[in-house]
């Protein structure tokens, strides 16, 4: 795992590096813990803020925290999220969001430096990060970690994560797009798609996925697989309950194009660590698609779709 299983390639090192190894490990899955722990609190008290009437309106990022903080890893500088409102431990795990602010935004503060995200127009844990500065010049976005305004219809993150990851095919291939560091590294950053299991039900989703194979675009779709949409369970959304199961007509074969899926369980941390390094690592390099699911009860479904291109 990126950055953080050098206890595996410390073989040949001597005692003092591995030493050296071992305590970086730890002190990032400690901080990994901490996180988590932050951002299940924010969820527990902000839950309570809105049942005992201080803010209007609440929806948090519990049970999928572990995910998230593995996920957040291999996010970079110049890569972009277009994802919906359960993704406050990635927020937070990526630098990108304090507790502070996830609750400014829960109470509609309009001041924007304590409520950077919206100041206080959108529904809370709907997160942005800037794209233009005061006079309305593009920001170094290459060196950034982009945030596309999340946004409150289910599934419409779709279709802007496959232009996202399409602006970085472009970036890869139209030498005329060269010239804009300060926009792309070459294209080699990664859109990172977040959706909920039941929102994989809309035709956003499946007109995504489907594109994203024909053009075979630098995007990963990570599904967070609580098993309900809203209080209906999965049966009633997905067609077997699955939607790794529905989108296999999709996968790579050896003779077809297609996409790759991954199942990871959600609480397994080590698990998921090493299935992002890899489908993460084949969508920057190759141009590939995925998607991953994550469940509550049953496994985390990490479900990559890479398309070879
Ligand atoms: C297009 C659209 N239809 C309906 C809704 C109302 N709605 C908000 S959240 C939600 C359920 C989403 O469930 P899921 O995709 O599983 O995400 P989860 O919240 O469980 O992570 C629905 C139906 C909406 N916001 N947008």
């Amino acid at each position: 795992m990126e950055g953080t299983n050098t206890l595996s390639t410390t073989e040949a090192a001597s005692p003092e590096e591995q030493q050296l190894s071992f305590e970086r490990f730890r002190d990032e899955v400690l901080s990994d813990f901490r996180i988590a722990c932050i951002s299940r609190e924010t969820s527990l008290l902000g839950r309570k803020e809105v049942l005992g009437g201080k803010a209007k309106f609440g929806i948090f990022g519990d049970g999928k925290e572990i995910a998230q903080v593995a996920m957040a890893k291999f996010f970079r500088p110049g890569d972009f999220r277009s994802g919906y409102y359960r993704d406050q431990t990635f927020m937070l795990a990526a630098g990108l969001a304090t507790a502070e602010q996830i609750f400014a935004q829960l109470y509609a503060d309009p001041d924007p430096a304590r409520e950077p995200f919206s100041a206080g127009r959108q529904m809370n844990c709907h997160f942005a990060t800037k794209m233009v500065d005061e006079s309305g010049e593009w920001q170094p976005l290459s060196g950034l970690k982009n945030i596309s305004s999340d946004i409150a219809p289910t599934a419409g993150q779709m279709p802007r994560a496959l232009g996202l990851a399409y602006a970085s095919k472009a970036f890869r291939q139209v030498s005329q797009l060269k010239n804009f560091s300060n926009l792309s590294h070459n294209g080699d950053e990664v859109c990172f798609a977040t959706i909920g299991d039941a929102s994989t039900s809309e035709g956003h989703f499946w007109e995504t996925m489907n594109a994203a194979g024909v053009l075979q675009v630098p995007l990963v779709v990570f599904v967070w697989d609580d098993g309900y949409g809203i209080s209906g369970p999965k049966k009633y959304q997905n067609t077997k309950a699955s939607v790794s199961d529905a989108l296999s007509g999709m996968e790579q074969t050896e003779s077809a194009n297609g996409v790759q899926i991954y199942k990871v369980k959600g609480w397994d941390y080590p698990g998921m660590c090493e299935v992002f390094e890899e489908g993460i690592s084949l969508a920057r390099k190759k141009s590939y698609t995925g998607s991953i699911s994550c469940g509550r009860d049953h496994p985390t479904t990490g479900t990559f779709h890479f398309r070879q291109s």
